[in-house]
């Protein structure tokens, strides 16, 4: 029998696509710098049996999987190569919520739940799971894990890879790891399941995971701050701190520039009445009452304003207020998509020099670059994209310039999008032998026939 009727007995027939119109999304990814990449097919499990025998399948018919979840991945991690055999595995029919546990606080869901889904269900729960990013509408458990997601809410509750107690993955050989503990205590041995968090599907398929949920909060407030630099910003980030502690949840930078593309994107107005070279959006949550909350954040502002860190503020007065102010900042990426791209981080205190350090040395040369610059920068990462459109065809001069300031600084040039095919030679260049060394035979322990997603990470 033909390897696709094969598959077609595994996940049904019309679980196997290979029409051109039907694979077609599958092949290209959220950016669209991998456009050429081919597989055999797609295929579509419902389950973790399927997904094991779909595995054992392609082991022994030497075929390589790209696992895929809502292919909103940055770094092409997501896409075929096209440099070998290849099937794309998408995990979204296995989209069920598997139990919610309110007195042990976890959720157990299947890794093709669209994020927004596990946050609503933990919602309707009375509870709150905190990972949040632009993409929620369409990213999925499963690929938020392989990539150790990030999102606005790192600040108080950590990226993905704090979110997991447990995971259920297919080994490249077919075998189900079943590791799907609810344990917030579990110390025996190799934490087997953060090999797989930020893998980026090199390592095995995750099918499963228990998440930790949270405290839902009851008071939010979200604040719109205009201020001088990211020097300024960074003072404010460690002043409201200091007065508010663990309820600053969110602190996102956004310069001029960004907050120009982005309201001219969507029609929109700045929030603010006079502009401003930098500003912060930023959540405060807590439990209890709002307008006790409002009252000090307010004082925290005053507070930091006498100070000097900051030049004007205004706080959402409702919830659709606060949702358009996070509307603005979550569209920043589609609203200037041509440009070129880097996802950076440094220590948060050598933000202010990573940014002069940045336009000094790309302005050496590029005497006209607009940098669009926004991110997490209480969690010491910004998204540093350089325009203008015609700045795409200096892309590799471009990285290199940036990519060595960060080296410089000790940062990293993949803060939260993963290496995928993108960074996948240019991390040779900031990895020590020894850390590559590891990385590769991690690699070959687990994938001994090099099946998984191969062309990403390593
Ligand atoms: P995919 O893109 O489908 O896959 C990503 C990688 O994971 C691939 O290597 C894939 O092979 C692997 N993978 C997927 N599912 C599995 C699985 N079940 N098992 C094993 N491997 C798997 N990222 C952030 O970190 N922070 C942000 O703030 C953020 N904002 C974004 C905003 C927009 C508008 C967009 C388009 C993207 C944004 N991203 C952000 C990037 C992206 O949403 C995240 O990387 C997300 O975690 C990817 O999830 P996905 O389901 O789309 O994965
Ligand atoms: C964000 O924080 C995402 O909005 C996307 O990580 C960043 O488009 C980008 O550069
Ligand atoms: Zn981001």
């Amino acid at each position: 029998m033909d390897f696709q009727r094969r598959l077609a007995d595994i996940v049904g027939a019309g679980n196997v696509l290979t029409a051109a119109e039907d694979v077609k999304p599958y092949f290209i990814d959220a950016r669209r710098l991998y456009t050429a990449g081919r597989a055999e097919c797609v295929v579509r499990p419902a389950s973790t049996a399927e997904v094991s025998r779909l595995v054992a399948l392609c082991a022994a018919e030497d075929v390589a999987i790209v696992p895929q979840g809502g292919n909103t991945g940055l770094s092409g991690g997501s896409v075929p190569t096209g440099a070998r055999r290849e099937i794309v595995l998408s995990l979204s029919r296995m989209n069920r919520i598997r139990s919610l546990d309110a007195l042990n606080d976890t959720i157990t869901v299947e890794a093709g739940c669209v994020l927004a889904t596990v946050q609503q269900a933990a919602e309707d729960a009375g509870r709150f799971f905190p990972l949040s990013l632009g993409a929620e509408g369409s990213c999925q458990i499963g690929g938020n894990l392989s990539t150790n997601a990030g999102g606005v809410n790192v600040l108080r509750y950590g990226m993905a890879r704090e979110q997991v107690l447990g995971l259920e993955v297919v080994l490249p050989d077919g075998r189900v790891w079943d590791g799907l503990r609810g344990l917030r205590k579990d110390n025996t041995g190799y934490d087997l399941k953060q090999l797989f968090v930020g893998a980026e599907g090199t390592l095995g398929i995750i099918t499963a995971a228990v998440l930790r949920l949270r405290p839902k909060p009851t008071a939010n407030v979200t604040a719109f701050i205009g201020v001088e630099s990211p020097r300024h910003a960074v003072e404010l980030l460690a002043a409201l701190r200091g007065r508010l502690g663990e309820r600053l949840s969110a602190f996102e930078l956004i310069s001029r520039p960004s907050l120009e593309a982005v309201v001219s994107h969507l029609k929109d107005k700045d929030p603010l009445p006079a502009p401003h070279p930098w500003y912060v959006l930023s959540e405060i949550a807590d439990g209890g009452e709002t307008t006790l909350l409002r009252e000090q954040v307010e004082q925290a502002l005053a507070g930091a304003a006498e100070d000097g860190w900051l030049r004007d503020a205004t706080l959402a007065q409702s919830v659709t207020q606060a949702r358009g102010l996070w509307k603005l900042r979550e569209s920043i990426p589609e609203a200037q998509f041509v440009n070129v791209k880097h996802d950076i981080s440094v220590a948060a205190s050598r933000i202010p020099e990573l940014v002069d350090r940045l336009a000094a040395a790309l302005r050496a040369k590029y005497p006209d670059v607009y940098p669009y610059v926004f991110g997490h920068v209480g969690d010491g990462n910004l998204h540093y994209n350089v325009g203008p459109e015609k700045m795409v065809k200096e892309r590799p001069a471009v990285n290199r310039i940036v990519y060595d300031v960060v080296a410089e600084l000790g940062g990293s040039i993949s803060a939260e999008h993963g290496l995928g095919q993108l960074k996948r030679e240019e991390i040779r260049r900031h990895k020590s032998a020894l850390e590559l060394e590891l990385m590769a035979a991690l690699k070959r322990t687990l994938d001994p026939k090099g099946i998984m997603n191969p062309g990403k990470v390593l």
